[in-house]
């Protein structure tokens, strides 16, 4: 995610999401698969079996969150919450489970992954890697949900808003974290991520806010305000453009305007799709880091993959195929830390014991003016292999295997 972006995607997403809910409606009567699905699907996406090979046996089908059965509903959440009892991969500070691997990759991978041509394809590996350990180690048959709205029911949702009064945040915090102060209202007290301080199974998050290391509630605060961004004008201007690096600036945004200088208020942000589906939840989700220690983080990363996906069947030949944008956001310059110098940070020339930072891509041969190419490689840590953009331009071949409907 990116902090505070998103300006325009409200309107279209809300027309695509009716559509999407009558098609499922209709069509989808075995969200949840078979066993026998189920045995296909693992043995059919092995990462490390041969990528030639691109057929899928069984393509996982994607919907709106709404037109999951209230059973299929509760066996996500539960597949979500059983993470956090499987054993971590990674070795992150405040890391205790494979649940906060996710976030703990991210927080350390963002500022490379965000404002750049490949964002959308990260983001679309990293969705299906969290689908995929739901799957094989969660026993969770069915696939990430889109979310659109509602989403908030305390017994078949996720939960509500943040109470206010229940969060302070850190005092060390500081700018480099692009904390939005007024969107962290309080934790949540309801639903399956809700807190209960006399309860040591409570969820709560172990990375973030921002790029702090800190045990906390999930943080919330609903601002319908930003919902005018997710208009359906705002998904259809983002499926008009001709070329991929406008469709990911429509999506996305630039970071013009959220620099840190500015970042500490809401007074200033640019919103787009992907922005402002992180700021109408706010909090946790809002933060540019530490955003997937919220569950829904995986349910907005669908639907904007939902959506370049719906733009580029629009023109499979050309868009199968189509990438471009920079390898490195404007925010460059301030990226490398721990006395790194920039030059040694783009030329992949990292430290040994700093290898896992900044590491969202494969920077081998790369350089300031690099273009995002279909053979950029992508990281993920500990999480899973790195793999080149080509191999997940098409959502319907291994190693992605899946479909929105
Ligand atoms: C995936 O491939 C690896 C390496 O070939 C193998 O060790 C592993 O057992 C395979 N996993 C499955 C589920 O087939
Ligand atoms: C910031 O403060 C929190 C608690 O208030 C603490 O857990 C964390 O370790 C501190 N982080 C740093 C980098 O000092
Ligand atoms: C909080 O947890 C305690 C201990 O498990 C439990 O007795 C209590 O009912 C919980 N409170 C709520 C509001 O769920
Ligand atoms: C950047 O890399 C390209 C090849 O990827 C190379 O042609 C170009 O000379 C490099 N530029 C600099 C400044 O090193
Ligand atoms: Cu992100």
């Amino acid at each position: 995610m990116t902090p505070p972006l998103l300006p325009s995607l409200a309107g279209p997403l809300i027309r695509l999401l009716l559509l999407s809910v009558i098609i499922s409606r209709s069509t989808c009567r075995h969200a949840l698969d078979s066993d026998a699905d189920l045995d296909a699907e693992l043995n059919g996406k092995n990462a490390s079996q041969d990528i030639s090979s691109r057929q899928c046996s069984h393509l996982l089908k994607r919907q709106e969150w709404r037109t999951l059965s209230d059973e299929h509903k509760s066996e996500y959440i539960r597949a979500v919450k059983c993470t956090r009892k499987l054993p971590k991969l990674s070795s992150y500070a405040g890391v205790q489970s494979r649940f906060d691997d996710f976030q703990a990759v991210h927080i350390h991978t963002a500022d490379s992954i965000h404002y750049t041509g490949h964002f959308l394809p990260w983001h679309r590996r990293f969705v299906t890697l969290f689908e995929q350990t739901l799957r094989r180690d969660c026993d969770y048959r069915g696939a990430i949900p889109i979310r659109t709205s509602p989403v908030f029911d305390p017994v078949t949702g996720f939960g509500g808003d943040g109470v206010k009064g229940t969060y302070t945040l850190p005092d060390n915090v500081t700018e480099e974290s692009q904390i939005i102060r007024s969107t962290f209202v309080g934790c949540v007290m309801d639903g399956p991520f809700g807190y209960n301080a006399s309860d040591p199974e409570s969820f709560v998050v172990h990375g973030g806010p921002g790029k702090l290391v800190t045990t906390h509630c999930l943080v919330r605060g609903i601002n319908d305000g930003f919902k005018q961004f997710l208009s359906a004008d705002v998904v259809q201007n983002a499926l008009r453009q001709q070329t991929y690096e406008e469709f990911r600036l429509a999506l996305e945004g630039n970071d013009q305007h959220h620099r840190r200088e500015e970042s500490m208020d809401d007074s200033d942000l640019e919103l787009s799709e992907h922005a402002s589906g992180h700021l109408v939840v706010g909090g946790e989700l809002g933060n540019l880091y530490s955003s997937p220690g919220e569950p829904l983080f995986f349910l907005h990363h669908a639907n904007l993959d939902r959506i370049w996906w719906n733009w580029q069947i629009m023109d499979p030949d050309q868009r199968l195929a189509d990438m471009s944008g920079n390898v490195l956001s404007d925010d460059v310059e301030d990226a490398p830390e721990d006395g790194l110098e920039w030059e040694d940070w783009i030329s992949g020339q990292l430290p040994e014991d700093h290898d896992d930072q900044y590491n969202g891509i494969d920077f081998g041969g790369l350089n300031a003016s690099s273009t995002v190419t279909l053979d950029l490689g992508l990281r993920f840590g500990p999480l899973g292999e790195t793999i080149h953009i080509r191999d997940i331009m098409d959502i319907t071949q291994f190693p992605s295997c899946y479909i929105y409907i």
